[in-house]
């Protein structure tokens, strides 16, 4: 049974990303810096919770969420951040905001696109390794080298089950699917809002 006097983290994302997608489905969004990073921080548990072998992908996530929210005292939207990159010229300097930026929307749309998975293809199946493969796959793999490549596909033999992933996440089978569903429609929006930022400013996505 699902204490419910714990934590819910995947209730607290979906709540988050429902917000975020309102703005970005505004006529003119304005998405604050805090309010995202924030959002994205919410997301850090999930990382965690996929075993010993992806603590350094956590790390890495957390590391660049944390930038994010940093910057949020100086500048007051995503927009706002970018464009201060862009005249300082150091889009993609190693741990720039934007740079920040784009690797923190894979984690997003890695997870976005997993739950996917797990709806689709894995039904009663009790192992993650499908699901978390394909969307590392096709998320982060392309942008990865030989290295980094290799260790996630070994660490996915570590992954935990559904049901221990369940205990983590405190929620019941039914229960966690309504919400995963819930944040793959809210973030949805907010991903394709994000490659249009670097779109139109001509920065490219495939970096
Ligand atoms: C749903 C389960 C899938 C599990 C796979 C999770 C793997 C996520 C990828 C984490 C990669 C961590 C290693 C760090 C890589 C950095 O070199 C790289 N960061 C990212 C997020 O791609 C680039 O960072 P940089 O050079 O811009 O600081």
């Amino acid at each position: 049974m699902a204490d419910s006097n714990a934590e819910r983290p995947l209730r607290k994302i979906s709540t988050a990303f429902k917000e975020l997608a309102a703005i970005v489905n505004s006529p003119s969004p304005e998405v604050p810096v805090a309010k995202f990073s924030h959002a994205c921080s919410l997301v850090s548990p999930l990382f965690g919770c996929l075993g010993i072998a992806f603590k350094f992908a956590e790390m890495d996530y957390v590391a660049k969420v944390d930038d994010l929210a940093k910057a949020s005292s100086a500048v007051s939207t995503l927009v706002v951040m970018v464009d201060r990159d862009i005249e300082a010229n150091c889009v993609r300097k190693a741990g720039s905001h934007t740079r920040n930026l784009l690797r923190v929307k894979r984690g997003l749309d890695m997870f976005n696109v997993c739950f996917r998975y797990y709806f689709h293809f894995c039904r009663g199946n009790n192992s993650l390794k499908d699901p978390a493969s394909k969307s590392y796959a096709q998320v982060f793999a392309p942008h990865h080298g030989w290295a980094i490549r290799k260790a996630v596909a070994l660490g996915m033999y570590a992954l935990p089950t559904r049901s221990q992933l369940l205990t983590m996440l405190n929620e019941e089978e039914a229960e966690a699917k309504i919400q995963m569903q819930s944040y793959v429609n809210a973030s949805a929006p907010v991903i394709t809002y994000l490659d249009n930022l670097f779109l139109s400013k001509q920065l490219g996505i495939d970096w």
